[in-house]
């Protein structure tokens, strides 16, 4: 046959199988969004729809890689997937699941632009994504992961929100941003707190949660709430031409299954892993 004289250099493409029966993580990462973020003018120290472009691009590999991303967590120009222990997604092929997440997230980013950030806003160059994954044998390990990324939300957010409102501060005291940086130089939480508090009449507790918890995508089931809505929403489409049926067919399709759900909450605690409200049964 044809090229089978060259067919040989196939064997050294050699497998990088995942352990079988192990957690995944795969973390993306901005390339350069240092630059990239001040050359899109991004709000300091956190910019709400660039967050929200970031959870918007997850939520399309969360939905793409439906059943086997069971769980994302995103902050500044990062997010982290966690794949199933059964995932067979490429026949576990690491560089494939890798190079595919990091892929999707970038395109449906880039894809997303307009509608999140505005069609006024001009994306002015491409914009990459690195990657890495990491597998983890135990619960124990994949709760610890995602409670170091949330840690360091936290921490960036409290000294990042410090920092700029020392430099901002538009009075006499707005200090410049090589002043503030000495002026935060050693200091711990408590005191980070208590400058936001005294100087600036913030309580760091009431910011928003996306700036300070992160996002957390899952599956989860509707609240009572939601379920609530749908079902006013079936009713008042009742026999009122098609589009109004699909409606109340989606509607009561939507109920009970599982669905997105984007959150703002703690996940260091215990509760977010155990909550049956959040999801039937644990997490992981
Ligand atoms: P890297 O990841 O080594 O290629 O380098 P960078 O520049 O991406 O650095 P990294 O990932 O450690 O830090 C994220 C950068 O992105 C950091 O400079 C702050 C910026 N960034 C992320 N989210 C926001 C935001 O909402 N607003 C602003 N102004 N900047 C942000
Ligand atoms: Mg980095
Ligand atoms: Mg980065
Ligand atoms: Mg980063
Ligand atoms: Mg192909």
């Amino acid at each position: 046959m044809a090229g089978s004289q060259f067919a040989y250099v196939r064997n050294f493409e050699l497998p990088d199988p995942v352990l079988p029966n192990v957690y995944m993580v795969v973390r993306i990462d901005g390339k350069g969004f240092h630059r990239f973020s001040d050359a899109h003018d991004f709000a300091k120290p956190n910019d709400g729809r660039a967050l929200e472009l970031m959870n918007e691009a997850a939520r399309h590999v969360v939905q793409a890689l439906k059943p086997d991303v069971v769980l994302a967590f995103g902050e500044s120009d990062e997010y982290s997937f966690l794949l199933r222990r059964s995932c067979s997604l490429y026949k576990r092929r690491a560089s494939k699941i890798l190079t595919q997440i990091v892929s999707l997230f970038t395109s449906a980013y880039v894809f997303c632009w307009s509608e999140i950030m505005g069609k006024q806003e001009e994306l002015k160059y491409p914009p990459t994504f690195d990657g890495r994954l990491v597998a983890y044998p135990t619960a124990k390990e994949i709760r610890d992961y995602f409670a170091w990324r949330q840690a360091d939300t936290h921490i960036n957010n409290l000294y990042n929100t410090t920092f700029w409102a020392l430099v901002h501060a538009d009075n006499a005291d707005g200090l410049g941003e090589r002043r503030a940086h000495e002026t935060l130089k050693g200091t711990v939480s408590s005191e980070k707190n208590e400058i936001l508090f005294s100087r600036f009449g913030i309580n760091y507790d009431k910011l928003e949660p996306m700036f300070r918890k992160g996002t957390t995508i899952v599956w989860g089931e509707s609240t009572p709430e939601e379920e609530a809505d749908a079902e006013e929403d079936a009713a008042a489409g009742a026999g009122e031409g098609p589009m109004k049926s699909q409606e109340k067919e989606k509607g009561n399709r939507s109920r009970g299954a599982p669905e997105l759900r984007t959150l703002h909450v703690d996940i260091i605690g215990k509760e977010f892993w155990t909550a049956p409200s959040e999801q039937p049964g644990r997490r992981v």
